[in-house]
């Protein structure tokens, strides 16, 4: 079907706060990842150059943790991935998660900004693959045989987020953009809403979050509960 004739594209950024049903920490809720551990100490590029062993296993554990048995898809994502397959338009999952959440459920259309667990990248030669495997400061690389130069293909603060240039492209087709989720905190993320709303006068933006966030006046509307209960309610 021609492009002009079909209704307008959805982009739906998610946040930590659609995973935490399924057992997965948010980063800035009261009991949240980064009340617990400094994130200069892990979650940045200086970090693995001073301490490689204590970034590498905190993400070793962080991957361990959504690799347990009980870390499913819940009903917030289901409605994303049902909402792909039954829309005439584009819809575009931009996450900041780097769990797999999205792809278990069965979305295709994802976007992960800042990383997917299970990637790892060499700083040696920068090649990028699949493994599953714990990291070390010993780690050698497959490709050039580099040793402890492997990290996590995870976006760090400090550094530029993945796929930008297609996000900006799908934000200014969209006509109907939602947040899910994300405490509308970590840039250049927490910027979409407005660009869209400069760009596409016409669209409509909703933030569906539990609570209220410091992004809130910027929406058009606001959907506040649960992720399993308020988005499915909004998909249906
Ligand atoms: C960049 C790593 C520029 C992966 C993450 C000073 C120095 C350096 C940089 C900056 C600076 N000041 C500002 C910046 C920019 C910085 C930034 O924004 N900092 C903030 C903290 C001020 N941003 C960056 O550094 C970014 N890069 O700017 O690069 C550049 C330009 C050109 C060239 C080179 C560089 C990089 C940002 C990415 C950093 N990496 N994580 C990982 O470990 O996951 S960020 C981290 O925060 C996660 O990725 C996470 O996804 C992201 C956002 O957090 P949320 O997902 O929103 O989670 P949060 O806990 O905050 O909120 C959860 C929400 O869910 C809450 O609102 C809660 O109410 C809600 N909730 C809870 N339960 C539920 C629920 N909702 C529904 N249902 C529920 N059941």
């Amino acid at each position: 079907m021609h492009q002009e004739f079909l209704p307008p594209g959805i982009v739906i950024l998610t946040g930590a706060g659609i995973s935490k049903e399924s057992g997965i920490d948010t980063f800035r809720d009261k009991d949240g990842l980064w009340s617990r551990v400094n994130l200069e100490e892990v979650a940045t590029i200086e970090a693995w150059h001073r301490d490689k062993k204590k970034v590498l296993d905190f993400y070793n554990d962080t991957r361990r943790s959504f690799r347990a048995a009980h870390v499913e898809p819940n009903a917030a994502h289901r409605a994303l991935a049902r909402l792909e397959k039954e829309y005439q338009g584009e819809v575009v999952v931009v996450t900041q998660n780097i769990d797999p959440l999205h792809e278990m459920a069965g979305s295709r259309n994802i976007i992960h900004m800042h990383g997917r667990d299970g990637e790892v990248r060499c700083m040696s030669c920068q090649r990028v693959f699949e493994s599953d495997a714990d990291l070390t400061a010993q780690s050698i690389c497959p490709n050039c045989n580099a040793v402890g130069e492997l990290r996590p293909n995870i976006v760090w603060f400090g550094e530029m987020p993945m796929h930008m240039e297609e996000i900006y492209e799908a934000l200014e087709r969209c006509g109907l953009f939602l947040s899910i989720g994300t405490s509308g905190e970590v840039y250049p993320a927490a910027g979409f809403v407005l660009h869209v709303r400069r760009r596409q006068h016409r669209a409509h933006t909703v933030e569906l979050n539990l609570e209220a966030t410091g992004s809130q006046p910027l929406f058009h509307e606001h959907i506040y509960g649960p992720a399993t209960e308020v988005v499915p309610a909004y998909v249906e």
